[in-house]
């Protein structure tokens, strides 16, 4: 026992024990960062397993270099320093997290030294009592130091034991990542969020992989200048697709709501689904608005995202730019480029405000950067709604319905006309956690394949909870103010998978093909005008790069003086070409290229020797998807839009703060007073949070099929089967 204590005090008494205290108290006060300051938002055991061991590898990779220093005196030093070093990053991300909610990046460095100066202005009010706990041992070692009670080791390492040293670090580093990516697959490669990668690896890797991010961003764009404009700017004058007279201007004036459905494929669309013989309509709302005559309906409308998933398709929506085919533009360039987003747009054009609602955290897809670029004006986030609990929400964020409901308190504060986005995601992989309690019921699908038999109730759960935003729409007078445009931002169902869901549409598995996964590619797009009759089914082939040239001839603003490579889907010269990401893939009316195969879209035919005129044809469609392409990623990558003068000043992102943000909202209006165009003060400044009504889908179903026993038994039988 003695002697083991003996051993252990002239081990911590040794350089190496020295490391090894360093680094147990860098540990320390991460974890403590990571408990008390950060919101990392983890789940379960796994995650919190990566997140208590993350800071190690890195803390012994720093700290254990001193080990290669000889001198008894500098190894101190170094190893002090080092340490030092990395308690100042910790510490300064703690401050920045209270004031910012985010993490320090390159560019929030260098892009601003107000930031530092706004960071040490915000210091002194940031600092909290329990602060203390990140100094406490700097006092101790100050007190140690003189009274001369720390031990000096005056034996320095070998090299080779201090290789060990740094190797075992690498080693332990690689182990954590190994972790990391089987809990979030290509959580590198496609970035997700900056609280993704910090609570996976630290946030000292977190800082490494934002530079290598920081540095290729940057090293694209200094090499671009104002010449690279023309050949882009040629392009897209040749692309432009003069608006339809018959619709220009349809909506002028109108508020515009964007409603972002999470995973929603077109193939749901008036889908029955048949379970022991009896047939339940998936999305009865949406189908609805499919058929009616006031809405623009495409049948042909494909999503084109790549890794950015989401994030891609909000980059198309708002910019008509295509998103990278690495990553997420959203999270390598959103939130630095200079952009002309439709938020912008519209406030310089016609006076517009702006607002994103989503249930999810806002630095998931770097949105809150982003957002500031595209010019939104607020963008709730899950801090402006009810706390999440495992009830109401899940992974990615609150239910559809709640959200909703939460979001009204500042809807209806926003100025008319408006620019909004409600981001749904109760809709989202794994489609089995998201629906709890009363919400369960409809049932499940019946196949080998767990994700897609959830698939169907989460999108009923969708449909009743924009059928619910509808009806408060419709309750408070917006709705004819107002133009709604529905998209589906990508597939649910991934094409590994479409085999076994290939029974359900009535196909069957064996002779599934790319032609096949090419077509589920389809997603809604519904532009719903109220009031307007001219609405149908429209069968033009576009896709998400399209829309914004879309809305802009609706309402009114002529597409051409603006870098996007989209075609206005109602115009009489759209070329109906989609392009999508995956090099070689592409979508017309007449072929479709997919899995390095050629089909005719037609009749899925597959083409193997084409003739001549195929050939000819073929290859022309392929140089233009490529120029398409070129042209955008030239854009995005060259940050081409800041040599651009159509007159559009560009975004001060300053002007946006996304907190407090209901406080900017009230004193707005009681600065506007009489002049104050929102909903709340329209209707004699009362609220219109009670008219948003979602009942769950128990209490919709008990009401219309009380009576049926059979029906009771399928829902309670599916609840018990969610629950194992
Ligand atoms: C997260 C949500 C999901 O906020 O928008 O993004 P996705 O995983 O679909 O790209
Ligand atoms: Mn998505």
């Amino acid at each position: 026992m003695n002697k083991n204590r003996y051993l252990l005090s002239k081990m911590l008494r040794s350089r190496m024990g020295f490391i090894l205290i360093l680094v147990t108290l860098y540990w320390g006060k991460t974890l403590w960062a990571y408990l008390i300051d950060f919101n990392l938002d983890t789940k379960g055991f796994y995650q919190n397993f990566i997140l208590f061991i993350n800071p190690l590898p890195v803390g012994l990779l720093f700290i254990g270099l001193a080990l290669y220093v000889k001198s008894t005196k500098w190894f101190y030093r170094t190893a002090l320093l080092l340490y030092f070093l990395l308690f100042l990053w910790l510490f300064s991300n703690t401050l920045y997290f209270r004031e910012f909610s985010d993490y320090i990046s390159i560019s929030t460095m260098m892009a601003s030294s107000s930031v530092a100066a706004g960071l040490f202005q915000t210091t002194l009010k940031a600092l909290r009592v329990w602060d203390l706990m990140y100094v406490i041992d700097f006092i101790g070692m100050a007190y140690l130091y003189v009274k001369k009670k720390i031990p000096v080791d005056p034996q320095p390492f070998n090299k080779r034991s201090s290789f060990a040293v740094t190797a075992l670090s690498i080693l332990l580093f690689s182990i954590n990542l190994f972790l990391a990516e089987i809990d979030r697959p290509e959580l590198l490669s496609r970035g997700f969020s900056n609280t993704y990668i910090v609570r996976a690896l630290g946030l000292p890797s977190f800082l490494g992989y934002n530079a290598y991010q920081t540095y290729n961003v940057h090293k694209d764009r200094s090499e671009a200048t104002a010449e690279d404009l023309v050949p882009v700017q040629q392009y897209v004058s040749e692309q432009y697709a003069k608006p339809n007279d018959e619709y220009f201007g349809l909506a002028k004036g109108r508020n515009v709501i964007y409603l972002h459905l999470e995973s929603l494929q077109q193939f749901v669309i008036d889908y029955k689904l048949n379970v022991e013989g009896k047939e339940y309509e998936v999305t009865p709302f949406l189908n609805s608005l499919y058929h009616s005559n006031s809405t623009f309906a495409f049948s042909n409308f494909f999503n084109q995202v790549k890794a950015g998933k989401t994030s891609d398709a909000e980059t198309m929506i708002e910019t008509s730019l295509f998103g990278l085919n690495q990553g997420s533009f959203m999270v390598q360039y959103g939130g630095s480029n200079t952009q002309q987003a439709a938020p912008h747009i519209l406030s310089q054009e016609a006076g517009y405000t702006s607002a994103v609602f989503h249930g999810n955290a806002a630095g998931f897809w770097n949105r809150n950067n982003t957002y500031k670029q595209w010019g939104y004006n607020y963008f709730f986030d899950k801090s402006y709604f009810t706390e999440t609990t495992s009830e109401n929400s899940f992974e990615y964020g609150l239910n559809d319905k709640v959200m909703f409901a939460d979001s009204i308190q500042y809807f209806e504060h926003l100025q008319q006309p408006f620019y909004t986005k409600f981001i749904t995601v109760s809709n989202h992989y794994p489609y089995t956690t998201s629906l709890t309690g009363d919400e369960t019921g409809f049932p499940l699908a019946d196949t080998k394949d767990e994700t897609i038999n959830g698939y169907f109730a989460t999108a009923n759960y969708l449909d009743a909870s924009i059928k619910a935003f509808f009806d408060y729409l419709k309750a408070t007078g917006l709705y004819e103010k107002s133009i709604i445009v529905l998209y589906g931002d990508h597939y649910g169902i991934s094409n590994s998978r479409n085999p076994s869901l290939a029974p359900l549409l009535g196909a069957n598995p064996e002779t599934w093909s790319d032609y096949d996964n090419a077509m589920l590619q389809r997603v809604p797009y519904m532009i719903v005008v109220p009031g307007m009759n001219k609405g149908r089914i429209i069968n033009t082939f576009g896709g998400e790069i399209d829309a914004l040239p879309t809305l802009e001839h609706l309402l009114g603003i002529d597409a051409k003086k603006y870098l996007q490579v989209g075609q206005d889907l109602l115009s009489k010269d759209n070329k109906q070409i989609v392009a999508l990401r995956t090099p070689g893939t592409f979508i017309t009316p007449e072929y479709t290229s997919y899995g390095g195969k050629l089909y005719n879209t037609q009749t899925g035919e597959e083409i193997t020797n084409p003739d001549e005129a195929t050939l000819k044809k073929v290859e022309a469609i392929r140089t233009s998807v490529k120029n398409q392409l070129a042209a955008s990623d030239a854009i995005q990558t060259g940050d081409l839009i800041r040599f651009l003068d159509n007159g559009l000043p560009v975004v001060n992102t300053k002007d946006f703060s996304y907190i407090d943000s209901l406080k900017a909202q009230l004193a707005l209006e009681s600065e506007l007073g009489d002049q104050s165009t929102s909903l709340y003060s329209k209707n004699g400044e009362q609220s219109t949070v009670d008219l948003f009504q979602a009942p769950s889908y128990r209490i919709l179903h008990e009401a219309t099929q009380a009576s049926s026993t059979s029906e009771s038994s399928t829902s309670t039988s599916t609840s018990t089967t969610k629950k194992e």
